[in-house]
């Protein structure tokens, strides 16, 4: 690909950014208050907006409700217009209520999984309110001990609340179902891996499709396979991008892991060209899902965006034809060189020579770090300690 094709594929690329990474958020164990960190879902659209400025390819922020409530969804949408974004997928909250203590959807009791999908019908309204295409749901639903509940009860209830959710969303719009392996449930999970969703996704039909979670995987899965078979199944609905190194760990996407992340954007570019897999590619929503605990936050949104960004550079780059060639040929390690030379190119300066002419910082992290926005609200907002949900 020359650099001139490169330059306009570079152009597609857009990654939503979430509102509960902008706030102070830790561990269970400590959280740091930052100061000018945001305090209000207001401020957060903010920091996404200057994300957008510095980078170019964060145009969205999505949001979790309740943390996000706000009376006028409406007004949320029409801020953020004006700053130059929009409203990404809603995350509605089914694990921060006494009531969710043995699940939600999956809930023995009637009158909680009631209550569960009243919720997602609340997001729903705010999904209309605010133009939001996605309903990203993960679940903390699953069991502790062996016998504690009826695992074929338990799978029939999910499926039953899902579909009621699917059967309720507005045209376009569709539920992306998280699985995730462990925690905070340890002996069973609900949904816990990407057979259990994509089951459910396919009994649904189109409103429903599969997420991954890069963190939501056992050591040493093969997330690439498993994006290049969602994808073959046309289940594949989007992303909640960060790395991780034991567990959950919610860190800056490609930091721990950037042949991983490379990887999996080569499936997708793969995928994009294939006829039988482009428009569930197209369709595939890219999202962050971290939490920055020691790390400024929007110095870490941005580090995020643009790891994303060198990722998918680097697998435009790869060689198709050569690939395919080698493939057919048997040549194992012929084959390998051609990602690997891909995955080693520098494209620092092309991806410089990308934001220079779309009027963009060629070097987004300095100019945030020596620019206005960063000193103001370190000004004006002061050290609060939000509440936005995580570690508080
Ligand atoms: C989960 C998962 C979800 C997030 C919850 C709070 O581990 O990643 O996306 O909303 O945490
Ligand atoms: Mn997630
Ligand atoms: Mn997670």
């Amino acid at each position: 690909m020359d650099d001139a094709a490169l330059m306009e594929r570079l152009d597609v690329q857009a990654i939503e950014t979430p509102s509960w990474a902008f706030g102070n958020t830790g561990t269970r164990f400590k959280t740091f208050a930052q100061p000018g960190a945001a305090r209000t879902i207001w401020e957060k659209i903010e920091d996404a907006a200057e994300v957008h400025r510095m980078t170019g390819i964060a145009p969205r922020i999505a949001l979790h409700i309740p943390w996000d409530r706000v009376d006028d969804p409406g007004e949320l949408a029409r801020f953020a217009q004006a700053r130059g974004i929009g409203i990404g997928a809603i995350n509605p909250n089914l694990f921060q209520d006494d009531d969710y203590r043995l699940g939600s959807l999956a809930h023995p009791d009637a009158r909680i999984r009631e209550k569960a999908s009243a919720h997602l019908e609340d997001c729903i309204a705010i999904m209309a309110a605010t133009g939001a295409r996605d309903l990203s749901l993960w679940f903390a639903d699953g069991t502790n001990y062996p016998g504690q509940d009826d695992f074929r009860a338990r799978r029939r209830r999910m499926r039953e609340g899902l579909s009621g959710c699917a059967a309720r969303l507005p045209a376009d719009a569709r539920i992306l179902i998280e699985y995730k392996f462990f925690e905070p449930a340890f002996y069973y999970t609900d949904l816990a891996d990407w057979g259990a969703a994509l089951a459910h996704a396919r009994a649904i039909g189109p409103k429903a499709q599969v997420l991954v979670d890069l963190g939501h995987h056992a050591q040493g899965a093969n997330i690439e396979s498993i994006v290049a078979m969602l994808l073959d199944e046309g289940k594949l609905g989007g992303f909640h991008f960060n790395a991780r190194r034991y567990a959950d760990d919610d860190l800056i996407v490609g930091s721990t892991n950037p042949l991983e992340l490379f990887l999996i954007y080569a499936e997708l570019v793969a995928a994009e060209v294939d006829p039988q897999t482009r428009t569930c590619t197209r369709g595939v929503s890219y999202m962050i899902d971290q939490s920055f605990n020691i790390e400024a936050k929007i110095e870490g949104m941005i580090t995020s965006i643009l790891n994303c960004q060198e990722a998918f550079a680097k697998a435009l780059l790869i060689d198709h034809a050569a690939l395919a060639a080698a493939q057919a040929d048997g040549d194992v390690l012929g084959a390998n060189r051609i990602v690997m030379d891909a995955f080693r190119t520098d494209v620092r300066p092309i991806l410089a020579a990308w934001r220079r002419q779309r009027n963009l910082p060629e070097d987004p992290l300095d100019a945030h770090r020596g620019g206005d926005y960063l000193r103001a609200i370190r000004r004006d907002r002061g050290t609060a300690s939000a509440a936005s949900g995580y570690g508080d």
